[in-house]
């Protein structure tokens, strides 16, 4: 692998150093969530042990501390996706709170009876189930852009799903599935000229690729911390300024408002406005820890790294003809996700199998089922890479799938 500054990189990572059955492990299922670097971790233990305190509220030092690092952590996410302020960022618990998010503020003010909710068919349900729900209740359609069959979506009739009723784009960014990276900006910029608002759902790309949202232009962007190096239980909902300042709130409580009587409050200014109540403190403090480690190797980098894994574990599927790989084969429009099948077998058999030789891949359909219903298949096995992975991790898969091979026929 060409990139010298990912030698050694496992070293970094404690879980690297356990074994699994008197193996090292192979963790193949970064889509899923990804392993902790330890900078991230000591960030934890260190906010816990040094200044462990509520924050916006303390006059006290440690929580003079504590709101220092959480809102210093809100300005490295911003510069990180190139945010025009940090106001413009929000914490959610996970992509998936920041779409229900947007789907209660904004979509239940804006959108009324008759108006379309444009989708794909490949998104994550995360970005399917708020909207079907919200659509039920206020009587809106959804209209999805078409995928094809080598896993690129049909942009070629988006005049006709971008109608005078089309109030509404939500779309994902990658597929966690195929890995296909959607033309995003085109599409947005598309929308926009028919007045439509957008979501970018940036749960697989924001880990993997470096992203620009004022390039983008999307209204509405999220992400998760965990996919990220990040820990779990923080997410990300940027929006641009003026839309969050004319958004009501999501949820009420404490910390949010300015001022409250018995029986009426103001709102607190944005982002603090959509923080109600003691929000995830140290969550946000490593995400922060993570955005560093992500930015010192640099995104171009682990994007390039990842394709260049994605090329050898294509070469290597060469020799198992009878796998068969669904989405692109083109490494330029793939992230580090591969999702194959083996014959009728199912992918539970497959990850099994493999998970005996310490090999960590995902089998299901994650999350995704409209998509799986689309390809074919119940579920797939995936296998998906990050930072951490190298050659030697793709050779262990490959020896795990010919033992798959050599048990199941
Ligand atoms: N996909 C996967 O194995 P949360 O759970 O909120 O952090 O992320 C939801 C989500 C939203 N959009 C996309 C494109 C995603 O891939 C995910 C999470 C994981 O593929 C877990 S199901």
């Amino acid at each position: 692998m060409g990139l010298s500054n990912f030698h050694d990189i496992k070293k970094d990572f404690p879980i690297f150093s356990r074994q699994i059955n008197g193996r090292d492990l192979v963790y193949l299922d970064s889509a899923a969530t990804t392993q902790k670097p330890i900078e991230v971790i000591d960030s934890i233990t260190s906010y816990y042990k040094n200044c462990n305190s509520n924050i916006h509220r303390g006059i006290y030092s440690i929580s003079i501390e504590a709101t220092e690092l959480y809102e210093n952590a809100r300005n490295t996410i911003a510069k990180f996706i190139n945010a025009n302020s940090s106001r413009e960022i929000i914490f959610t618990r996970n992509a998936t709170e920041a779409i229900n998010l947007v789907a209660n503020a904004w979509v239940s003010a804006n959108l009324k009876e008759g108006d379309s909710i444009i989708l794909t068919e490949m998104e994550h349900h995360s970005n399917l189930v708020p909207w079907q729900i919200i659509a039920k209740k206020l009587k809106l359609k959804l209209n999805f852009i078409k995928i094809q069959a080598d896993g690129g979506l049909i942009l070629d009739n988006l005049d006709d799903l971008f109608t005078d009723n089309a109030k509404f784009l939500s779309l994902t960014h990658v597929s966690n599935v195929l890995g296909t990276i959607n033309p995003i900006k085109d599409i947005i910029s598309k929308a926009h000229a028919h007045g439509i608002t957008t979501l970018v759902d940036a749960a697989q790309s924001v880990p993997h690729m470096s992203v620009d949202v004022q390039n983008i232009d999307s209204d509405f962007f999220v992400f998760s911390g965990h996919k990220m190096l990040g820990p779990s239980g923080i997410g990300v909902l940027h929006a641009k300024k003026d839309i969050l300042e004319n958004m009501e709130p999501f949820l009420y409580g404490g910390d949010m408002i300015s001022n409250v009587s018995l029986r009426e409050a103001q709102w607190n200014d944005v982002p603090w406005k959509f923080e109600a109540g003691t929000p995830n403190i140290v969550g946000a403090i490593g995400l922060g820890k993570a955005v560093d480690y992500l930015d010192n190797l640099g995104m171009s980098n682990i994007h390039k790294h990842e394709q260049e894994l994605y090329s050898y574990a294509i070469d290597r599927f060469s020799d198992l003809k009878e796998f068969k790989i669904f989405g692109f084969e083109n490494k330029d429009s793939t992230g580090g996700v591969i999702s194959f099948s083996y014959s009728d077998f199912h992918p539970h058999d497959i990850a099994s199998i493999l998970d005996g030789e310490s090999i960590a891949v995902r089998a299901g359909h994650h999350c995704a089922q409209p998509l799986m219903e689309k390809l074919g298949v119940p579920a797939t096995t995936r296998a998906s890479f990050y930072v951490y992975n190298d050659e030697s991790d793709i050779d262990k898969l490959f020896d795990g799938l010919q033992k798959v091979r050599s048990v199941l026929t």
